[in-house]
This record gives C-alpha cells, structure tokens and sequence, in this order.
C-alpha cells in the first residue's frame, strides 16, 4: 500500500486506463481456432501453405546453423526457434520494395527477403562478402548495437518519404532493445516526420539473462509508442494470423501517408541468447519453458491447417528435405568463398586515405599476405 498523498491530479490513473488498454490482439488460439472471426485475414489456401512453409524451414535452418556453429562451421548466431511467427508473419506483410533493418536475431526475415543463404552464413562467420547485398534485394546488414537500427529506419523511412515512393522500412529489436536512447529517438522522429516506418519490438521475455520485468516499469512495451504518438499495438507473437494482420494494417497506414506504427510481438526464445556460451536454465525455469511450448506458433499454425485440409506430415517432410538439402549447398558454397585478408577488410573501410597509424599495420598485413 502506498502512502496516501495530496496529489491533485491523478497521473496515476491516466497511466493506468492507458496500460489497460493494451490487451494481447490473437486471432488463432494455442488449438489452432480462430477466435477473432472479425479481424481473420483471409489468406488464401497457397498463402497460408506459403506462411507454414517458411516457418517450419526456418526452425530447420535454425537447428542446422546450431549444429553448424557447434562443429565451428558457423561463427556468432542467435537462435530463432520460438520466434517464426513475430518474424516470418510480420515480413509475410511486406512487399519487395520494402526496407527491412534486422537486429542480430533476426537473419530469417532477410533470407525470406532475398538474401542468399549462403550470404547469411558468410555473414555470421564475419566475412564481409556476407554483407553485400545482391541489387534489388532491400535489406541492411543485421545490428549489433542495440537499438541503433531504430534511427537508422527512422532515416530510411524519411528517405523513402521524400522519394515519394510507395513503400515502408521495418525494423526489429527486443524488448531490452526497447530501453535504449536509440529506440526512443528512432520511433520519436518518424512520428514527428509521419514517415512510413514499422517498429517492431519482440519481446521475448529476455534481454540475455535479464528479465522484461527488471526491464521497464512499463506494464507493456507497445505503450512505449503513445509517448511518441505512434498507433501502438500488443500482439500475440505466437499467432502468426495475428502478427500477419497488426503488420499488414500498419504497413496500409504507412504508404498512406498516416505515419508510423508501433508493434511488440509477445513472443519467447526457446534457445540461448546466442551461441556465445549463456546457459539459459540459470535464469529460467523448466516450468516457464514448458508454458511457452504449449503456444508454440508452429504447432498451432499446423493444427489450424490440417483442419482446413492444406497440411500432412508428407508436406512437411518435404519442407523439412528441401530445407536440408538447401542448407547444404549453402554452407558449401560459403566455404568456397575466398578467404577473407586483413587487408581486404580495411580497404573496405577506407575508401579514401587511411590514417597514417592504419597505413602502416596494412603495409605490415600486406607483406604477410604476399608470403
Ligand atoms: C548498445 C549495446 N549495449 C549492449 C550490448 C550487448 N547485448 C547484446 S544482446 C543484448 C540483449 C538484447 O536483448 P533484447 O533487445 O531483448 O533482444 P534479444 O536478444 O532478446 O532478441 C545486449 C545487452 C550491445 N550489443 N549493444
Ligand atoms: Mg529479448
């Protein structure tokens, strides 16, 4: 109990009727049955194939790249598995000609993009091949620095604005993500500008070991945007359907002009933070993990198909295969990429002069490498 005061305005109350309004937005339950007839997209009989598809070849991709870094055939990777829905609906709601700047977790979206698998593999081994994007594939190099991405989309955004074109930039970060100076300047200046940007923060319960509740005061993250007068949402992370919809309606109002949208996907890692050697069972419980398993997003996405009749355990062997055997040429080709010289990487640095000290190391590395 607090200790009773002589306010005369009651902010507590205004914080609260705002924090209540953020309830989770689901379409599909956790057995796969549509509980929101009224906002139910639609999809046709090959999108909904589509979607399954690429969420059952992304928890592949994901398995192999673990086994791949543990063979040390891959270098630094985020696990993806628990988060397909946040991450392959929200891109199904995009177009071609859309932006997206990913964070570290989030190398599923620009495959589906377009980036080349082999690309993204190169990318986690820190090959800079890894970060040059084929033409015509809109997508930036995954971010490290949490947050940073946010400002940069805001900048995209206002490019794509002035261009006068008809398409949006989308960007992710977490829910640690969400407590950075950068995440508040980015959605800040994009609802300043009413530039065509999606803010998507998944909230995953965790920012390596630090709980969403240690996090913020802030009952919800998507709140966060009414701050910055962005429309903001909470939407259940797990239902691909729903994530489908909140991106799908904010792109609309992005390339309509209305501005920004915040979204935060409820949503939960199954893996470790990354590859990195974090041991998750020393900051979750079996129980916790357990709770989440039962709204995994494949599992009700499935339910939901095989009742429509558009999904068997033949078609997502076939997924599964073709998965494998993608995967492998992959990595192949990745290894037959040429080997990456110090001294490439700071020619890519520096275009124009170096400064003197760095001349001199890539003398040094230039003679090393002629031997
Ligand atoms: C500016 C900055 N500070 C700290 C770090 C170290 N760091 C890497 S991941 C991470 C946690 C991020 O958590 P969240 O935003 O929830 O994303 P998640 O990894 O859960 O997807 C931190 C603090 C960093 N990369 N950049
Ligand atoms: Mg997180």
């Amino acid at each position: 109990m607090g200790k009773k005061n002589n306010n005369i305005f009651d902010a507590k109350q205004t914080l609260t009727e705002i924090e209540d309004k953020f309830e989770m937005f689901q379409i599909l339950n956790e057995e796969g049955e549509i509980i929101n007839d009224e906002a139910d997209p639609k999809l046709s009989d090959e999108e909904l194939v589509e979607l399954m598809t690429r969420m059952v070849y992304t928890r592949i991709l994901d398995q192999r790249s673990i086994s791949l870094n543990r063979q040390g055939r891959l270098g630094f990777y985020a696990p993806t598995a628990g988060q397909e829905a946040s991450q392959l609906a929200s891109h199904f709601a995009l177009e071609k000609e859309d932006w997206i700047l990913p964070g570290y977790r989030d190398v599923p979206q620009i495959v589906w993009h377009g980036l080349p698998l082999d690309k993204a593999f190169l990318f986690s081994r820190g090959h800079f091949m890894g970060n040059q994007v084929p033409e015509g594939v809109n997508v930036l190099a995954p971010q490290i620095i949490i947050g940073a991405q946010y400002i940069q989309a805001a900048g995209v955004a206002l490019g794509i604005q002035k261009r006068g074109k008809k398409a949006v930039a989308v960007t992710y970060t977490g829910d640690g993500g969400s407590s950075q100076g950068d995440f508040y300047e980015g959605i800040n200046f994009a609802g300043a500008f009413k530039s065509p940007a999606i803010f998507i923060v998944q909230n995953n319960q965790f920012a390596i070991s630090t709980p969403r509740e240690l996090q913020t005061a802030a009952k919800t993250i998507a709140q966060k945007g009414v701050a910055a007068g962005l429309p903001s949402i909470l939407v259940d992370g797990m239902d691909a359907l729903a994530v489908y919809v909140a991106t799908r309606d904010a792109r609309e109002r992005a390339v309509n002009g209305e501005g920004p949208t915040l979204i935060e996907t409820m949503c939960y890692r199954y893996g470790p933070h990354t590859m990195a050697g974090d041991d998750p069972t020393r900051y979750r419980t079996s129980d916790t993990d357990n709770e989440w398993a039962q709204k995994d997003p494949l599992v009700r996405f499935r339910k939901y198909l095989e009742a429509k009749g558009l999904w068997d355990e033949q078609k997502e062997e076939a997924v599964i295969e073709r998965a494998k055997e993608e995967i492998k040429e992959a990595i192949k080709k990745a290894d037959a990429a040429p080997k990456q010289k110090v001294t490439q990487l700071m020619e890519n640095m520096y275009k124009g002069e170096m400064p003197s000290n760095l001349k001199e190391q890539y003398e040094i590395y230039k003679e090393k490498e002629s031997k």
